[in-house]
């Protein structure tokens, strides 16, 4: 049997020319369900015949489809950013291609005779060559993209066998190197549809609105003399062909998806459509829709699920589309391959602006610097042209859709032009995008990924087309810092018109009570954990990084000045009618007053005032915070200021510390012991500590990154190992004073410290100086103090930042306020184990739980609190592997590093980071 299929530079064979999605009445079948499956690690060992309706498949297992077959013990999922996982040799493929023969059996009823019929996959990972009834209909080609058959006279009333043999790998593999898990299977649905003669094979639908008059025009591309009927328009078997102008229309956009129904029809069937007016733009140098400039609040979207693989149920993406929405968050890069269509179904309908990217990344050829890459070999014209065709056909009816993408990481090329130009001749009511063709000489916009936030405040300042960042704020692990600087530049450069975190899920495959990652299936090549880089968890729970960025894309921000209360209506298009203001007034005890105003009128992106609402005269500190949020409670923004006086320094009297017969010294209800002057009691309290500390376990934006590793330094200056060495401990009328050294070993690095404690009514209290020695040339994770507790303070209470975690340059969504958590609960269970869970500004913290601790801090610090030490987390690369320890590890920061972006973009800005030098810091500690 020839297998020259596989080698035939991504060509399919035998497919019908791509169209639209459309419903209509023409019958369909689902053929999605239970199939007869078969798995061989190489076609030379795939059965003989088996496409034989007659084919004896009883000793076969069966597999769902659709479905990732490695998701399901066939084979094994295998992860790769960029590099692929066999030998770069087009358009040939390794002899180990594994190949899952599918079967299935099934009836057509009997009103199908004699119909014309196709037979269609919605996406086959990476190449399907398909028999009906033993006859060959031909090849899949394009995972991600529909193929379509005719089977008109192959199909039977009655019994049918339909046999696809899918193959792993295929020439097209060296077209679809996006950074995700290699999952092959038929892993979208399978269906038959009838196709009426005269009936409706494509339709094109063109409706655009004119910001100017607020009309709407109406155009159907259907087969001749096809009408359609739209009722809420007024319009009622009208000509398709012709332009039908309206004079008042709701436009669509994400903040109001208004969709209309449209109905089309020929004699021989009818389709149903859901329409939205608008029309894109670029405008000045400005990409504009409906007349206005637009700003992504985006996120690029792989599919993903952590049991099903590339299989995502069409309820679960609703879900997630909804918590993004719930998220701010306005836009979606479909990163990298157009997604299963229903997906632009839920984005037309609940309103997201949509780049659909085409199937296509050679990223791989990076490693021969581009030798031999696709993208400009005109033996891969055909495969990038088909490609393209069939993504705009298939999604030409979306007005979600505002956006073509020629693809990713593909470097440049003729081929790459074919497309766009293929595609402009095509549907010119779209820009095109590729971030490939950085000179934009055949697409619309500049599209960047990973600009630091100098470059793109530079390309603000400069002029060309407008620009956005395709890619930005890697939320890899504990992250992104830096979100509310970009944000700050989108707002001030016209011209930077937003962008798409980089990425929205977590491919995480559940294994067990944790989530497995690259190489954790035993492939010789694999990039780790560089797949777990999402703002949700793998299961699709958020990541503190959602809560970030819902409070930087708000759409209603509040601010504060001259008495009053600032609020800016970052819409694009609504005004604020439906935003309620609710205030509070909160003190470290109580909420003493709260109370509700209407928003101001406000404009999009105008802003207005209100007077500061009334509220009761409180002695110490105070903030006033006030909420915007819609009719169903959705937060939209919100903000705060600090209304009372600071808090005040620790009381004035003193007393005497002293030394015991054991050595141990003395000072009121506090013991310390006198090896390395550490307190180990405080009343009834055991302790240990406080001793400096500047390490934490690397977050991956620590651990890896394109700019230096940063922890690599970190490691080599051995900051995670510092030796402690006392080089004093003195009592005195008024106290006790330690002083210690704290260094690495093997270098003439030093951290002096002097802690001065002080017993008095308000507690225990130390006021520490940090003094360096030697010539450090790296910057410090953090700089703090650590105790370790009793086990069972677990009952934790603060006045700070919260609820969530929060970092310098991650703090835009906690708010001062009192929150109570546990021990337990502090913890964000990042799949990679890493620094997470600080609390941020904190003025007062509680740990409690069979006796307790009361920490204040002069003015304010930051605290983690675990079971575990930073040292247990460093060494863990899984979350089981994180021990629980005996006793409770809090940290004490005066100051923490931001978190940045390095793990695959810029780092932290130098205003987020630690350095070396001298510090000066105090807290009070007393038993409860
Ligand atoms: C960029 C890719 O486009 C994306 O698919 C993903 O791999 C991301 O990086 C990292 O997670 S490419 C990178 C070289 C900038």
């Amino acid at each position: 049997m020839d297998n020259g299929y596989l080698t035939d530079f991504a060509r399919p064979a035998g497919t019908l020319p791509p169209r639209a999605v459309l419903s209509t009445d023409a019958p369909v079948l689902r053929l999605d369900g239970s199939w007869r499956f078969r798995l061989s690690p190489a076609i030379a060992q795939a059965p003989e015949g088996f496409w034989r309706p007659e084919f004896d498949d009883s000793a076969w297992t069966n597999l769902d489809v659709p479905s990732s077959w490695p998701m399901h013990g066939h084979g094994k999922p295998a992860y790769t950013n960029r590099v692929y996982p066999f030998p770069i040799d087009p358009p040939y493929v390794p002899t180990e291609n594994p190949t899952g023969d599918h079967r299935l059996r099934f009836t057509v009823p009997e009103s199908w005779a004699g119909a014309r019929a196709v037979l269609r996959f919605d996406g086959v990972d990476s190449c399907g060559r398909v028999w009906l009834n033993g006859t060959e209909l031909g090849v899949t080609q394009g995972s991600r993209l529909p193929a379509e058959f005719d089977v008109s006279g192959v199909l039977r009333p009655g019994a049918n066998v339909l046999a696809v043999r899918v193959h792993q790998w295929s020439a097209g593999s060296y077209l679809e190197d996006q950074d995700m898990w290699w999952l092959p299977g038929i892993f979208r649905s399978v269906s038959l549809a009838q196709r009426p003669a005269g009936g409706l094979d494509d339709v094109f639908v063109h409706a655009d609105y004119d910001h100017v008059t607020g009309g709407g025009a109406l155009r159907v591309d259907a087969p001749p003399g096809a009408v359609f009927s739209a009722p809420a328009l007024g319009l009622h078997e009208v000509a398709a062909d012709q332009t039908h102008h309206l004079a008042a229309v709701r436009p669509w956009s994400p903040e109001d998806p208004a969709l209309y129904t449209v109905e089309v029809a020929t004699a021989a069937e009818t389709g149903s459509l859901r329409v939205g007016f608008r029309t894109v733009a670029i405008v000045d140098g400005l990409l504009t829709v409906n007349g206005r400039r637009i700003e992504f609040h985006g996120v690029n979207r792989h599919e993903f699920h952590p049991d099903l693989g590339r299989v995502v149920p069409q309820e679960v993406v609703r879900a997630e589309l909804e918590l993004m929405k719930r998220h701010h968050i306005n836009a979606i890069r479909t990163s990298h391959y157009p997604p299963a269509p229903g997906v632009l179904d839920l984005c037309d309908e609940l309103g997201f602006w949509v780049i659909d990217e085409c199937d296509l990344e050679t990223h791989g050829f990076l490693s021969t610097g581009w030798r031999g890459n696709p993208s400009d070999d005109p033996r891969w014209r055909d495969a990038y042209l088909d490609r393209m065709s069939r993504m705009v056909e298939r999604d030409k009816n979306h007005p979600s859709v505002i956006m073509w993408s020629l693809g990713n990481e593909s470097h440049t090329g003729a081929n790459l032009a074919a497309m766009a130009s293929w595609a402009r001749s095509r549907d010119d009511s779209r820009p095109i995008h590729y971030e490939g063709d950085r000179a934009c000489e055949y697409v619309d916009v500049y599209s960047r990924m990973y600009a630091s936030h100098a470059e793109c405040a530079a390309i603000g300042r400069a002029s060309g087309p407008p620009f956005i960042l395709c890619e930005y704020a890697h939320a890899m692990g504990n992250g992104p810092g830096g979100l509310a600087e970009y944000q700050q530049i989108f707002e001030t450069y016209p011209r930077c018109q937003g962008g798409f975190i980089w990425e929205w899920i977590d491919h995480g495959i559940r294994s067990g009570d944790q989530f497995a990652y690259g190489g954790d299936f035993g492939e010789p090549v694999h990039d780790g954990n560089f797949v777990i880089d999402g703002l949700v968890f793998p299961d699709r729970t958020p990541s503190p990084a959602m809560a970030e960025l819902a409070a930087v894309y708000a759409p209603v921000r509040i601010g504060f000045g001259a008495g009053r209360i600032t609020v800016a209506n970052r819409y694009t298009y609504r005004d604020l009618s439906h935003v309620t203001l609710t205030w509070t007034l909160s003190t470290p005890d109580a909420e003493p007053a709260s109370g509700r105003a209407a928003a101001p009128p406000v404009a999009p992106g105008e802003s207005g005032q209100i007077s500061l609402p009334d509220f009761p005269d409180v002695s110490g500190e105070a903030w006033l915070t006030v909420v915007a949020a819609d009719p169903d409670g959705l937060v939209l923004g919100a903000g705060q200021a600090a209304v009372g006086a600071a808090p005040r320094a620790a009381g004035a009297s003193r007393l005497p510390g002293r030394r015991r017969a054991d050595g141990h010294l003395l000072l009121g209800p506090a013991v310390f012991e006198p090896v390395y002057g550490r307190l180990v009691r405080l009343g009834d309290l055991a302790l240990d500590g406080p001793r400096l500390h500047v390490w934490r376990a690397p977050t991956d934006n620590d651990r890896l990154g394109f700019h230096g590793e940063l922890m690599r330094d970190w490691r080599e200056a051995g900051l995670h190992r510092l030796q402690e060495r006392l080089d004093g401990i003195e009592a005195d009328d008024e106290g006790l004073t330690v002083l210690s050294r704290y260094a690495p070993a093997g270098t003439d690095l030093a951290l002096r410290t002097t802690v001065r404690w002080h017993a008095g009514e308000d507690g225990l209290s130390a006021e520490v100086r940090v003094v360096p020695e030697g010539a450090w040339t790296v910057t410090l994770p953090r700089i703090g103090v650590r105790l370790a507790l009793p086990g069972s303070l677990s009952e934790v209470e603060w006045f700070g930042r919260g609820p969530g975690e929060a970092y310098p340059d991650s703090r835009a969504a906690v708010l001062v306020g009192r929150y109570r958590s546990t021990v337990d609960e502090l913890q964000t269970p990042y799949v990679y184990p890493q620094e997470n869970g600080h609390r941020a500004d904190v003025r007062l913290l509680e740990l409690r739980g069979g006796g307790g601790l009361r920490v204040t801090g002069a003015p304010t610090f930051g605290f983690t609190a675990r079971r575990c030490t930073d040292e247990d987390l460093d060494m863990a690369v899984r979350r089981t592997e994180i021990p629980e320890r005996d006793r409770i590890h809090l940290n004490l920061d005066l100051a923490q590093r931001g978190l940045g972006s390095a793990s695959c973009g810029p780092g932290v800005l130098p205003r987020y980071e630690v350095p070396v030098r001298e510090y000066s810091f105090g807290f009070t500690l007393s038993a409860l």
